[in-house]
């Protein structure tokens, strides 16, 4: 694997070796459309709104409380509680529009205890002693998210508190964990990518030493067998011989890129391989049309293969996120376009879903199909969890909404990559990019539309190559390419390049087809045999019954797949079909009857992207429509 020795330091993944190198925020800079806007809401609305929250509910607090030696009494929040507050200042860090915390900053701090230890759910007098509870406790975590504030800090704002402070909780672990020590794993991963950031930005092969050994000890059994078995924890297999992914999918995701980051930086090129071929079974088997993975609410897990429920559907925003780090790394390690046309399906459609229009909202479940119309929250009212019909403000174990404002702080550095060649644009927003030598301009309304201009600014006198991704879904339309002389040709899904000596002012088009169409699912996923949904570019859209004639749900939808879906006004599409309650019947079952009910009349049925429902008040709402299902 090549050595990146060049590069911006200003973004979360800065891996030493791989086939592409990534770009830091002072590269690139979305300025306008789609992840604009959400960059703008994440900024204005999102990252104070999770502040006031944590304030509110007390998880702030807890730090003062810990010091003021009072916490056995007046802690609030999960035992993973200081983890939010983590994810919220590494957002703060990357969203250099926002003004940091030192304040917040300053009373962790202050509840670190000499040794580097740092947690305000254990250790204290009146609490559970330090490490007593790796399964369930978080205490890694919570260093994990910790780590990964302040290697954020370190390369947005540079070193402050801080920075100092996940420093002394890594070299913490290193001394308890290491080789001697705790020969334990923590219950929910996310240390091994932390530590191996840190590595990455201290130069210190310690920490990367530490991740490794924890990838290692992972599927040994050292935590104990409890209510969800082994595999919950992925503690049932080594890392290097599990299949697929599998257990609880936050914490299989986050150790199966801890996993790449440790193989990255060792050259471990079988540990690599190991990844992506769980990668590959659970994109081909576990993952829904939107990219959300994990379909047991009971313990937010992966499901076994096919079994895919659109109502019962977990797919956890942050598994989304813990799913765009896993493709990133891999796309990073291999340069593979496929790892990008997850990633982009899953911003889209499960990141992107899970914020509310006004950012102060959010989904922590993404079903795709509602059967009841919801309530709508309180606005103060904190939610349970999973189970609300509508975005919730804040939740009793509210991983998510942080977890958002981290990734869409820093999404501009999921864009673009450069390698010894030239320049690689994997997603596509109007965005200016300004690296080297070279300085370019896209402009686009994508996902809207499939046009994607790339006006050369600036470039080196030598020939160099232009790459740009033609996403997978764009299979079965046309895809064209157009240089800066006027040639076009069509390209195929994968990665179409440009290679020559550019000059300032030469503009480069690609023309995607972003046509609404079908999809069918694999027939082994029993769940949505016999129904078909709708995909304009990489958004997947939704029926919601806001948008059908009074009293009707999204149940009595019917759709006639044999002609084609077509774009309606504002980003909707029209898909032909009809609408018709099935009949109240006493049994739900009957003997076959294989008539084809016809269908009534084409109506055309309004529908919306995923990602927007839900910001009209209560509905009901369905991704996958039934077809030809006799009536
Ligand atoms: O355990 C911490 C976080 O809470 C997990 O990542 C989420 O799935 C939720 O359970
Ligand atoms: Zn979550």
């Amino acid at each position: 694997m090549k050595e990146n020795t060049t590069g911006s330091a200003v973004l979360p993944v800065a891996p030493s070796r791989g086939r592409l190198r990534p770009l830091g925020l002072d590269e690139i800079r979305i300025t306008g459309g789609f992840w604009a806007r959400r960059r703008h809401v994440n900024a204005t609305a999102t990252l104070d709104h999770c502040r006031d929250w944590m304030e509110r509910v007390g998880w702030t607090g807890n730090f003062t409380a810990a010091v003021e030696g009072r916490i056995h009494r007046d802690r609030r929040g999960r035992e993973f509680a200081d983890s939010d507050v983590y994810k919220l200042l590494e957002a703060m860090s990357w969203e250099t529009t926002h003004g940091a915390d030192p304040d917040l900053e300053t009373a962790i701090a202050a509840a670190q205890e000499p040794d580097g230890y740092l947690n305000t759910a254990f250790g204290r007098p009146g609490q559970q002693p330090r490490y007593s509870d790796l399964e369930w406790g978080h205490e890694l975590y919570c260093y994990g998210h910790l780590i990964q504030a302040g290697v954020a800090q370190a390369r947005a704002r540079g070193d402050g508190e801080l920075a100092k402070t996940a420093r002394r909780a890594a070299d913490h672990v290193c001394a308890t964990f290491g080789r001697g020590g705790i020969e334990r794993v923590c219950g929910h991963p996310v240390i091994e990518t932390a530590l191996v950031e840190l590595a990455r930005l201290t130069g210190e092969q310690r920490y990367l030493d530490q991740a490794a050994l924890f990838v290692d000890r992972r599927g040994h059994g050292t935590l104990a067998d409890g209510e969800f078995g082994r595999v919950y924890h992925q503690d049932d297999l080594p890392v290097r011989q599990a299949r697929v992914l599998r257990g609880h999918a936050v914490r299989a995701l986050y150790l199966a890129a801890g996993a790449v980051d440790v193989a990255v930086e060792t050259g471990d090129d079988d540990l690599l391989a190991a990844v992506v071929r769980q990668w590959e079974a659970t994109v081909a088997r576990r993952t829904y049309v939107t990219g959300g993975m994990g379909s047991h609410h009971r313990d937010e897990s992966f499901g076994d293969d096919f079994v895919l429920p659109p109502d019962r559907a977990y797919s956890e925003t942050c598994a989304g996120v813990a799913s765009v780090q896993l493709s990133w790394r891999l796309l990073l390690a291999t340069g593979e376009p496929r790892f990008a046309d997850l990633a982009e399906r899953t911003l889209y459609n499960v990141v992107a879903a899970s914020p509310s229009e006004d950012g102060r909202a959010f989904f922590y479940a993404n079903t795709l199909h509602r059967r009841r119309r919801g309530t709508v929250p309180a606005k103060d009212a904190e939610s349970p969890r999973a189970e609300s019909s509508l975005r919730a403000p804040w939740f009793a174990v509210s991983c998510c909404p942080t977890n958002v404002a981290r990734t869409v702080a820093a999404l501009p550095t999921y864009l673009a990559t450069t390698d010894d060649h030239g320049l690689q644009l994997h997603q596509y927003a109007d965005a200016e990019i300004s690296t080297g030598g070279i300085g370019l301009r896209i402009r686009t309304d994508y996902p809207s539309d499939g046009r994607v201009t790339v006006r050369i600014d600036r470039s080196p006198e030598h020939p160099w190559t232009l790459s740009l991704r033609v996403p997978a879904w764009a299979e079965g339309g046309t895809a064209r390419l157009v240089e800066p002389d006027g040639t076009s040709r069509t390209v195929a899904p994968g990665t179409a390049t440009v290679t020559r000596s550019f000059r300032p002012g030469d503009e480069i088009l690609l023309e995607l087809p972003v046509a609404p169409h079908w999809i069918a699912p694999d027939p082994r996923i029993d769940a949505v045999r016999g129904t078909v949904a709708v995909q304009r570019g990489p958004l997947v859209y939704c029926a919601e019954s806001v948008d059908l004639p009074d009293g009707h749900e999204a149940d009595a939808i019917r759709v006639d797949a044999s002609a084609a879906p077509q774009d309606g006004p504002d980003g909707t599409v029209v898909a032909p079909g009809d609408l018709t309650a099935p009949a109240a019947r006493a049994w739900p079952y009957r003997p076959l009857d294989r008539t084809p009910a016809p269908v009534a009349d084409r109506t055309g049925i309004v529908l919306v992207p995923y990602h927007s429902w839900a910001n009209r008040g209560p509905s009901t709402m369905r991704v996958w429509l039934p077809t030809t299902d006799p009536r």
